[in-house]
């Protein structure tokens, strides 16, 4: 793999900022074409077909739901909700490399993600409820350390660097994984957060899910930098990027870089690129800021289709088997809404518990007052 080259080096010597730029190389990684075709040797552990076809069901798995939770939402059963949709192959990529003890920072649209790692479907839709139980991860696989969804962007940054810096500390073989958006990476908390994981040498990937939008504000108008990948340069950590729609590829690349972190080796940024397909959640219209056009490109770079068309030609997947998956994937789905449908609500009090272990006086007012007129 190729690295950025050293910018101080070149600062110190003749060149212009501009012909700087020029010279840095952020490598680019991709498996699959969007066509399906092999553009690389499949790497371990693709040989499997069985990993192959595992990852094309968590994928579709996830696509459903996430369809399902936007009609949850059109029929008043969620408050709001972030689709996902177009970009599930990062997220299911993340939380097949992750390992069990790994540490989960993630923010609103990493469903598929915290999937795989054990969440549970009705859990998710809980949480979109605005019901507090949806961040218990009460299930038998449960990721108990993982941090909840973090809605305030990139604010779980600076706190991934004290998760890792606690790994490091403790000589735990535990990584940190923080994803954010492409909006994110202008904060300062995801400067000084790759500037601390960068000083300490911390076991942390920084994971940038690159979706080209962040609510309304285009990528291009997010950043002159021409990728994201190569913020990591001023930080001496590595940067690269990756088709964030080419699940083998994140894969990839995640597996070496979750190694590089857990055996000494330090931070590093992933700049995945996908593209945000769905309104920014179901409280926004993005047909009043963006064009068909661009929509139509993003739909033909589908993650799914692409790697149904490979196992397709591989012979290892058929309409059947697609069928049978679906079916599969839907009673899954039905069986979580169930679920939380049966749930019985809480008390509107029940919004002064998760913030403070012991509840201010101003607050226990405030909640008084609530409980009153409960009892009205
Ligand atoms: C600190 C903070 N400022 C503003 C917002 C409002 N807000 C919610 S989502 C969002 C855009 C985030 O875009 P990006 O990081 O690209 O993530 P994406 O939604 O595309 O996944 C903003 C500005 C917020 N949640 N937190
Ligand atoms: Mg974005």
């Amino acid at each position: 793999m190729r690295r950025p080259v050293d910018a101080t080096l070149r600062l110190a010597s003749d060149s212009q900022p501009n012909e700087l730029a020029a010279r840095f190389e952020v490598h680019y990684t991709r498996i699959l074409d969007p066509d399906g075709r092999l553009r690389a040797p499949l790497p371990e552990p693709f040989s499997d077909p069985g990993v192959l076809v595992s990852l094309y069901e968590e994928m579709l798995a996830l696509r459903l739901f996430d369809a399902k939770a936007v009609a949850l939402q059109r029929t008043g059963r969620l408050g709001t909700y972030p689709s996902c949709l177009g970009q599930e192959a990062t997220a299911i990529a993340l939380g097949r490399t992750m390992a069990r003890e790994d540490v989960l920072l993630a923010t609103y649209r990493e469903t598929g993600t915290m999937l795989v790692r054990g969440v549970r479907m009705a859990e998710i839709f809980l949480y979109w409820s605005g019901d507090e139980r949806g961040s218990d991860y009460s299930g038998p696989d449960a990721p108990k350390e993982d941090f909840p969804i973090c809605v305030p962007i990139a604010t779980h940054a600076p706190q991934a660097v004290g998760v890792a810096y606690a790994m490091k500390h403790k000589r735990e073989p535990r990584v940190a994984v923080c994803v954010l958006g492409d909006g994110a990476t202008s904060k300062g908390d995801f400067y000084e957060a790759m500037n601390g994981a960068g000083v300490w040498h911390l076991p942390l990937v920084f994971v940038v899910v690159n979706n080209e939008w962040a609510i309304s504000v285009p990528r291009s108008a997010q950043t002159r930098a021409q990728t994201l990948a190569q913020k990591a340069i001023a930080a001496g950590i590595p940067g690269e990027q990756v088709d964030g729609n080419d699940v083998l590829a994140v894969h990839s690349v995640m597996q070496r870089a979750l190694a590089a972190a857990r055996s000494g080796g330090g931070p590093s940024v992933i700049e995945a690129l996908t593209y945000r397909i769905a309104d920014h959640t179901t409280a926004d219209d993005a047909t009043r800021y963006r064009n068909a056009a661009d929509l139509d490109r993003a739909r033909r770079l589908d993650p799914l289709v692409r790697l149904r068309q490979y196992l397709v030609r591989e012979r290892l997947w058929s309409e059947p088997q697609e069928m049978a998956a679906r079916e599969a994937c839907n009673a899954r789905v039905e069986q979580a809404v169930a679920q939380f449908l049966a749930m019985p609500p809480r008390e509107p009090t029940a919004m002064f518990e998760h913030l403070f272990a012991e509840l201010p006086a101003s607050l226990h007012e405030q909640r008084d007052a609530v409980r009153g007129r409960d009892h009205e």
